[in-house]
C-alpha cells in the first residue's frame, strides 16, 4: 500500500476540500501554514492576480461576478479572495460578495472565499498573499482579489496583485478620495462603474485630469479610465481587454513588479517577526505597555525608546578563542565544516583568524611571542575560550544601566574598536570569571585593527 496523500499533494492535485483546509492554515497563521507555503512555493507563479479595489457599495462585487463569468467563458479557472480589512468580523460586504458571486456556485472551475479579517497591522495582506499561493498551486489561472476601501490596507493588499483595477462610482467625490488615500500609485485600471448614472462623465473626467498632472515616462502604462455598468455587464469585456493589453504591456516588467511584491513581503514579514521576537523573547511582561505609557506621558521620547529597546536585543557578535595554531583550526573548521575563513592577520604581537559561521564569527587568536598577553592566558588556564563578545545597540546605555547594576568593566569608558565600532570589557569578576566584551557596532568601515589590539589591553 503507498502512504496516504498528504495535503500538499492533495491541493496541487486542485482537491477542493485540501484547498479550503489548506487557505485555513495560512490564514490562522499556523506553523503549517507556513511549511505549506515552504513546498508549495517553488510550483507557483503561474497564476494571474487582479486586485480589485473601490469604496464600499461601488459594485465590485457584481463586476467580479461578471468578470468571473467572462473568463470561464474562456475557459480559465477562476479563483476570488474577498477581504474586507474596516469590518472586524468580515461580515456583512462579505455575505453580500457572495450572494453576488452565486451563480458560480456549482461551477468547479470558480473558488470564492472570504478572508477573515486579523488585528494586526499588515497581517491580512500577508495571509492574502499566502491565501493566492496556495489557489495558484491548486491550480487557478486568475485569482481575483476584492477588497473594500481605499486606505493603507487596501494599498497593501492590492499590491499583491499582478494588475490593480481601482472601482469608482460617479458622482460621490470618491475619486478625489482615492486619489489623496494614496491608490493613484497603485491604480492600473480606473473603472467607473454604474455608467448608467448620471455624472459618469463628469468622474472619469476628473480622473483624467489628475491623471495629466503626473508624468509617465515614454512607453510607460498611463491608467486608462474604463466605464462599466456591472449590473448588465456592459464594457466588462472591454475591460478585461484591457487587463489583457496590461498584462501584455508589463509581460517584461512583471518580474520586477513581483520582485518589488516579494521585497515588500519580506520585509513586512521580517519586520513582524521580530517585533513578535522583541515583545515575547526579549522584554519582560508589560514591558512594551510600560513604555508606551512613559511615551505617552512626555517621559520619555519614542526614539530614546527605540534605542533603549533595541539595546536589549543584544545578539552574540563574536566568540574568542585562544589557540596555540591558527591555521590548523582554520583547517578544522573551513575544510572539515566548510566555513569560511579569511586569511590570517597579524596584529601585534597576535595572529588572528576569523571564521564566519553565519550569526556569529569564531576569532581564533594565535600567540606569535611569548610576550603576547594570549600566550599568558594560555600558560595560565590553557588554550580555549577566551572572550564573547555581546552585541548592543547603544553602548553607553548599556555600561550606565550594567554599572548601576553593579556590574565592573575593565574599560571606564567605550573606546574605539574595529571598523567604528565601540566596545568595553565586562571584569571577568562580575561574570564568574569569564571575559565578555560589548560592541556598538558602527556603518562605518574606518581603521582595521584596534579591537584586535584591544585585545592585548584588556584581555588576560
Ligand atoms: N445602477 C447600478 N447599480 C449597480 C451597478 N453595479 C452594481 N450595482 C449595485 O450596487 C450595489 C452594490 O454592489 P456590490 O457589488 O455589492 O458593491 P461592492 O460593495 O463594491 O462589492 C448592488 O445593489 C448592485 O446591484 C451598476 O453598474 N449600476
Ligand atoms: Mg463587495
Amino acid at each position: 500500500m503507498t502512504a496516504a496523500p498528504t495535503l500538499t499533494d492533495r491541493l496541487l492535485a486542485g482537491d477542493t476540500r485540501a484547498l479550503a483546509r489548506a487557505i485555513s492554515l495560512v490564514e490562522n497563521e499556523t506553523d503549517d501554514g507556513a511549511r505549506l507555503v515552504g513546498k508549495i512555493y517553488a510550483k507557483t507563479g503561474h497564476a494571474y492576480l487582479i486586485g480589485v479595489t473601490g469604496p464600499p457599495g461601488a459594485g465590485k462585487s457584481t463586476l467580479v461576478d461578471r468578470i468571473i463569468a467572462t473568463l470561464r467563458a474562456r475557459g480559465q479557472k477562476v479563483a476570488v479572495l474577498c477581504v474586507d480589512p474596516t469590518s472586524p468580523y468580515s461580515g456583512g460586504a462579505i455575505l453580500g460578495d457572495r450572494v453576488r458571486m452565486q451563480s458560480h456556485a456549482s461551477d468547479d472551475g470558480v473558488y470564492i472565499r472570504s478572508m477573515a479579517t486579523r488585528g494586526h497591522l499588515g497581517g491580512l495582506a500577508t495571509t492574502t498573499a499566502e491565501a493566492a499561493l496556495v489557489l495558484d498551486a491548486a491550480g487557478f489561472d486568475v485569482i481575483i482579489i476584492e477588497t473594500v476601501g481605499v486606505g493603507q490596507d487596501e494599498v497593501d493588499i492590492v499590491r499583491t496583485a499582478d494588475v490593480s483595477l481601482v472601482v469608482l462610482v460617479p458622482g460621490t467625490g470618491d475619486e478625489v478620495q482615492a486619489l489623496k488615500a494614496g491608490i493613484m500609485e497603485i491604480a492600473d485600471i480606473f473603472v467607473v462603474n454604474k455608467a448608467d448614472r448620471e455624472g459618469a462623465d463628469r468622474t472619469a473626467a476628473s480622473i483624467e485630469s489628475m491623471l495629466t498632472l503626473e508624468m509617465f515616462d515614454q512607453g510607460e502604462w498611463k491608467p486608462p479610465v474604463l466605464r462599466t455598468e456591472a449590473t448588465s455587464g456592459r464594457g466588462v469585456t472591454e475591460l478585461l481587454d484591457m487587463v489583457e493589453a496590461f498584462r501584455a504591456h508589463s509581460g517584461a516588467r512583471v518580474g520586477a513588479r513581483r520582485r518589488a511584491r516579494a521585497e515588500w513581503r519580506l520585509r513586512e514579514m521580517l519586520g513582524r517577526r521580530f517585533l513578535q521576537h522583541l515583545e515575547q523573547d526579549v522584554l519582560a511582561p508589560g514591558e512594551f505597555d510600560r513604555t508606551l505609557d512613559r511615551i505617552a506621558g512626555r517621559e520619555i521620547d519614542p526614539y530614546t525608546a527605540v534605542t533603549a529597546l533595541m539595546a536589549k536585543t543584544a545578539a552574540l557578535d563574536h566568540v574568542g578563542i585562544a589557540v596555540e595554531d591558527a591555521t590548523a583550526m582554520r583547517a578544522l573548521f573551513g575544510h572539515h565544516f566548510g566555513l569560511a575563513t579569511g586569511e590570517p592577520e597579524v596584529v601585534g604581537l597576535h595572529r588572528l583568524q576569523f571564521v564566519e559561521t553565519g550569526e556569529t564569527t569564531l576569532e581564533l587568536v594565535e600567540p606569535v611571542s611569548a610576550d603576547a598577553p594570549i600566550a599568558k592566558f594560555i600558560a595560565k588556564k590553557g588554550a580555549g575560550l577566551h572572550h564573547i563578545c555581546l552585541r548592543v545597540a547603544d553602548i553607553d546605555r548599556a555600561m550606565a544601566d550594567l554599572t548601576a547594576k553593579g556590574v565592573q568593566f575593565i574599560d571606564a569608558a567605550p573606546r574605539q574598536g574595529a571598523h567604528g565600532s565601540r566596545i568595553a570589557f565586562i571584569h571577568p569578576s562580575s561574570a564568574c570569571g569569564l571575559l565578555v566584551e560589548i560592541k556598538q557596532p558602527a556603518g562605518s568601515h574606518e581603521g582595521s585593527d584596534p579591537v584586535r589590539r584591544s585585545l592585548g589591553e584588556g584581555g588576560h
